[in-house]
C-alpha cells in the first residue's frame, strides 16, 4: 500500500483542514436532532459528546484551551482536557460545540457548531467571562477603529475609510440591556444597528464581507470564548479585531490570573488572541445568515460547513450529504421524544427525526424502529399511521374471509 508523505509542518494545513469539518458536522447533527425542543442543556450536551468523540479521532496532541468551562463545572471538553490520538503536532483547540444554545432550543436562525485549531501555545487562554469586542473586515488601514475610542469616533473613522457617510455604515450588536447606551450612540451618528439575540461568532465573521452581509462593524460585549473563536476566523479571512476581558469581580480576576493572564486590563489584538497558524470551522445547526442548518431527509442528512485556513486565507464551503448515519448519534440515543415508543429492535437501522417524524434509514447503528416501516423499505411512519395501516389490513382480511365463506 502506498503512503502519502506530507511534511509535518503542513499537517495542520492540509490534512486537518478537512478532518476538522467532520468535527463540526457531527456536533451540528447531534444538536440539530434536538432543535426546537426547548432543552438547551440536552442540545449542548449532545453537541459536546459528538464533538469530543471526533476530536479524539484526530492525529494530534490537542489541548482544549477554550472549552465548556473549567474541569469541575464541565465533565467534557473542559479547559485543559487533552484530546486527539496523542500523536502528531501539539495543538491548542477552541470549541463551542453549540454556539447559540438558545437559538437551537427555540429553533431560531443562526445556531452553529464551531471549532478552531491552532499551533500549540498560540491561543489566548481566556476564562469563560465576558469580553468587550470590536471587529471590522479586511481592507481598512490598521487602527481605523479602536476598542477604547467612543462609538461615534469609530463610526466616523470607518465611514471615512469606506468613503461613505455614517449613514452608509451598519453595526451589528447583541441585543442586551447592557448595550442600550452603545446602540443609542451608534444610531445618533446616523449609522444603522442590526441587533442579534445570540451568535456573535458569526456576527464578527459577518464584518469580513460587508457587501454580502450588510455588516461593517461588530461592537459590544459578548462571551470571551466566542471572542477567541471569532478572532481565529477573522485571522483566516482578514480584518481587525480587539478584545478585552471583563474581569469585574475578584473571583473572575483570580480565575484569569490562574490561567496565566498577567495584565488584567489588557486590550488584545486579533493577533494576540490567535498568535499562530489556525484553522476555523463552523457547521450550521439551524439555518442562519451564514450557514444552512442540518437537513434531515429519509436517506440523507445534509450539512453545510465553512472551513478556513489562516496560512492561505482559503475559505471552503462544504455542503455534505451523509448516507452512513451510523456515524452520527441517533435520535433515540439522545432520548428524542417518541423514540422510546418505537422500542422494537431494528438492527442496522437508524432513526432520524424530521419535522417531528421518525424516519427509518436503511443504514446506521443498531437502534429501534417501526418494524412495518423497515419492511416497506424507506418510509416515514408515525405510530398513528402504523395503527391505521394495521386496521386497514385487518379490514381487508376480514372482507376477504367473508367473501370466501
Ligand atoms: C454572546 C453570544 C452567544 O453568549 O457571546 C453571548 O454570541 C454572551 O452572553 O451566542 P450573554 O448571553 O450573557 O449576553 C451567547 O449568547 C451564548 O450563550
Amino acid at each position: 500500500m502506498s503512503t502519502i508523505d506530507i511534511p509535518s509542518h503542513q499537517l495542520l494545513e492540509r490534512i486537518l483542514s478537512l478532518e476538522i469539518v467532520r468535527v463540526t458536522e457531527r456536533a451540528a447533527v447531534a444538536a440539530a436532532r434536538l432543535r426546537g425542543l426547548g432543552n438547551e442543556k440536552a442540545a449542548d450536551q449532545a453537541a459536546v459528546d459528538a464533538m469530543r468523540r471526533e476530536l479524539n479521532n484526530l492525529p494530534i496532541r490537542g489541548t482544549i484551551v477554550i472549552g465548556e468551562g473549567e474541569r469541575d463545572e464541565a465533565p467534557m471538553l473542559f479547559i485543559g482536557e487533552k484530546v486527539g490520538r496523542d500523536t502528531g503536532p501539539q495543538m491548542d483547540i477552541a470549541v463551542d460545540p453549540l454556539e447559540g444554545t438558545t437559538l437551537c432550543a427555540k429553533n431560531m436562525p443562526g445556531a452553529i457548531a464551531t471549532v478552531a485549531l491552532a499551533d500549540g501555545g498560540t491561543l489566548l487562554n481566556a476564562p469563560d467571562v465576558y469580553m468587550e469586542k470590536i471587529a471590522i473586515g479586511p481592507g481598512y488601514p490598521k487602527g481605523v477603529v479602536d476598542l477604547d475610542a467612543p462609538a461615534e469616533q469609530n463610526i466616523a473613522n470607518l465611514a471615512k475609510a469606506k468613503g461613505v457617510k455614517p449613514t452608509g455604515i451598519t453595526a451589528l450588536i447583541l441585543d442586551r440591556p447592557r448595550h442600550a447606551d452603545l446602540i443609542e450612540a451608534v444610531r445618533k451618528t446616523g449609522a444603522a444597528v442590526t441587533l442579534i439575540t445570540d451568535g456573535d461568532v458569526a456576527g464578527v465573521i459577518h464584518t469580513a464581507d460587508p457587501e454580502d452581509t450588510g455588516i461593517d462593524i461588530y461592537l459590544g460585549i459578548g462571551g470571551a470564548p466566542e471572542g477567541v473563536l471569532a478572532a481565529a476566523a477573522l485571522r483566516c479571512i482578514g480584518g481587525q479585531m480587539q478584545g478585552r476581558l471583563v474581569l469585574d469581580t475578584e473571583e473572575k480576576r483570580q480565575r484569569a490570573a490562574h490561567m496565566g493572564i498577567k495584565d488584567l486590563r489588557k486590550k488584545y489584538t486579533m493577533e494576540e488572541m490567535v498568535s499562530g497558524d489556525c484553522l476555523f470551522a463552523a457547521t450550521g445547526v439551524t439555518t442562519g445568515s451564514m450557514l444552512s442548518g442540518v437537513k434531515f431527509h429519509p436517506e440523507v442528512i445534509e450539512t453545510e460547513t465553512v472551513v478556513m485556513r489562516s496560512a492561505t486565507g482559503t475559505v471552503r464551503w462544504i455542503r455534505a450529504e451523509h448516507r452512513e448515519h451510523g456515524s452520527f448519534i441517533s435520535a433515540e440515543a439522545l432520548g428524542a421524544p417518541g423514540a422510546r415508543e418505537m422500542s422494537r429492535p431494528c438492527p442496522a437501522r437508524d432513526i432520524i427525526w424530521s419535522g417531528g417524524r421518525a424516519i427509518i434509514s436503511p443504514v446506521g447503528g443498531d437502534h429501534t424502529g417501526v418494524t412495518m416501516g423497515t419492511r416497506l423499505g424507506l418510509v416515514a411512519l408515525r405510530p398513528v399511521e402504523v395503527a391505521m395501516l394495521f386496521l386497514s389490513f385487518t379490514l381487508v382480511a376480514l372482507l376477504a374471509l367473508g367473501l370466501v365463506i
